[in-house]
């Protein structure tokens, strides 16, 4: 006899994440319908083409036919970027449906260990530097989630072969609807305030984040960052990282030859030096990475080899030019204030101002405090990107209203009114940072915020501030 599943499921998000899900629905062969608040979804096309007889309901929850969808539903497959607050949502499971993520069916069915990474900052760093330090020991892997390809999408099938390892970055939205991710390694590599539109402070967002410890069996903690530190079940091993000097099953650093190295316990495996990469939060995110193979089994070698070349990701404290000896340095990726906090520390002078600031863009909700105590210390000149209301208008994009938080926050410390531009584009704002740069300035772009209202992400307006330093590049040539 055969039994007809009668589950009903909706995936409720049309992105990247809801096709990897269709897809693997489908392989699996669970009937499901599709739901998605905005009117012409990024992956709709995709999707019809390989589903022409599936309907998308696109549109807001409330109408009619989404809520009898929902309503009817016994388990909804949630996209990251949709709230499990939703009140259409919320209603649906008062109404007795299960919310589950692509994580979770992921971790249902994955059929190799996974390395789990997540964090406020460095989460995409560090997933590939493991990433490389395995294929480095000669290893294969799959390396996925938050950093762009949907974790389903990993999933060996029949014309594949299992990963050893699959190496998976998380957010904080994904973990929230992962029941049990059940990883052979994870870390928070630490905590600092983020997406506060959409939680409601820092301990639901870092109770989101320290999901990512359920079911796992080795647990790393950021020695430097007590909020990183689990509570664990007996069983579950603990390793350590840190700047300081390594714990036992620790990295760290410690001195020898009048040098950093870095090192694990008492053992010093080599000279910080040595690093490719640059910037102190780097060297923390280098033993996160090595505290993150060496649990999981590698050797030091290949994952110490692998910090000699591994150069950094675009977009995070990337140098683009050096013109006049001014320097450009592109952080399009600091879309929060600890981000931007790293850069702003880790590049400015103390003993006089040596930064020209772009910041600016949509703040969810931040409180941008920290980081214009740090602006005081090191920066003798600030951009304000990403657009400021005029007074005459009513309506204002959240990039305009956390832009007007922002500025309120540097009058609050007396940041000086003739030390600060609003741009109207990128291009104007290099043009400002340019001119009010001197002699080995630096010219930052780390915005603090995300990039909606001038830019659809943080890749494009990376590029942006790119084009718009080569051309200053190009101008100061036909001048030279
Ligand atoms: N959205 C709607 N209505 C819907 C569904 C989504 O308006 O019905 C909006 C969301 O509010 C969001 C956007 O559409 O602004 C994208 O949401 P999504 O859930 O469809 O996202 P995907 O395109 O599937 O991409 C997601 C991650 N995006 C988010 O969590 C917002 C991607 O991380 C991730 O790479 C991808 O899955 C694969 O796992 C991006 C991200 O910005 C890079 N992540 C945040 C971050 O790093 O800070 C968490
Ligand atoms: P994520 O994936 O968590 O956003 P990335 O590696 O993409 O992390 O880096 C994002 C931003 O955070 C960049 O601006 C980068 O310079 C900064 N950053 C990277 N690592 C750290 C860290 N360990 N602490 C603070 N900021 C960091």
């Amino acid at each position: 006899v055969v039994i007809a599943s009668t589950t009903k499921r909706v995936i409720v998000g049309l992105g990247v994440t809801g096709l990897s899900v269709a897809r693997f629905l489908k392989r699996e062969g669970k009937p499901f319908s599709v739901l998605d608040t905005r009117t012409e979804p990024p992956e709709l096309a995709a999707f019809q083409n390989e589903f022409p007889t599936v309907e998308v309901l696109t549109g807001p929850l409330s109408q009619t036919s989404s809520m009898a969808a929902l309503l009817s539903a016994d388990e909804l497959i949630v996209s990251p970027g949709i709230a499990l607050a939703t009140p259409e949502i919320q209603q649906a499971l008062n109404q007795g449906a299960q919310a589950i993520g692509d994580i979770e069916l992921f971790a249902r069915y994955a059929d190799a260990p996974i390395i789990a990474i997540t964090g406020s900052n460095g989460k995409s760093t560090v997933t590939t530097l493991v990433g490389e330090m395995a294929k480095n020991a000669g290893l294969h892997v799959a390396v996925g989630g938050n950093i762009g390809v949907p974790a389903l999408n990993l999933l060996a099938d029949a014309n594949t072969e299992s990963p050893d390892f699959y190496v998976l970055e998380l957010s904080s939205f994904q973990l929230e609807t992962t029941e049990k991710l059940g990883a052979k390694v994870v870390t928070v590599l630490n905590i600092s305030a983020d997406h506060m539109d959409r939680y409601s402070g820092l301990p639901a967002y870092h109770a989101a984040k320290m999901r990512i410890c359920f079911g796992a069996e080795r647990v790393i903690a950021n020695r430097d960052d007590p909020l990183t530190n689990p509570p664990l079940a007996e069983g579950v091993a603990r390793y350590s990282f840190g700047l300081g000097i390594p714990d036992r099953h620790g990295v760290g650093l410690i001195e020898q030859n009048g040098e950093p190295y870095l090192a694990f316990e008492f053992t010093p495996l080599m000279p910080v030096s040595e690093m490719a990469m640059v910037g102190q939060h780097n060297v923390a995110n280098a033993l996160a990475a090595l505290a993150l193979g060496h649990a999981a089994g590698l050797d030091w070698p290949p994952m110490l080899e692998t910090l000699k070349t591994f150069t950094g990701l675009r977009h995070r404290c990337e140098t683009v030019a050096r013109v006049n000896n001014t320097t450009f340095i592109n952080d399009s990726k600091a879309t929060n204030v600890g981000a931007a906090l790293a850069a702003v520390n880790g590049l400015g002078n103390l003993q006089q101002p040596n930064l020209v600031v772009l910041v600016g863009g949509e703040g969810k909700g931040a409180d941008f405090l920290p980081l214009v105590k740090a602006l005081q210390c090191f920066a003798k000149f600030i951009v304000v990107i990403g657009g400021v209301a005029q007074p005459s208008q009513a309506a204002l994009t959240p990039a305009e209203k956390s832009n007007g938080v922002l500025l309120q926050t540097l009058q609050k410390v007396a940041y000086p009114e003739s030390q600060i531009a609003i741009a109207h584009s990128l291009e104007q704002a290099v043009c400002i940072g340019s001119e009010q740069a001197q002699d080995g300035d630096i010219v930052l772009l780390s915005p603090a915020a995300a990039s909606f209202g001038w830019f659809e992400n943080f890749m494009i307006r990376g590029d942006a501030f790119v084009d718009a330093v080569n051309a200053l590049v190009k101008n100061n040539d036909s001048f030279s």
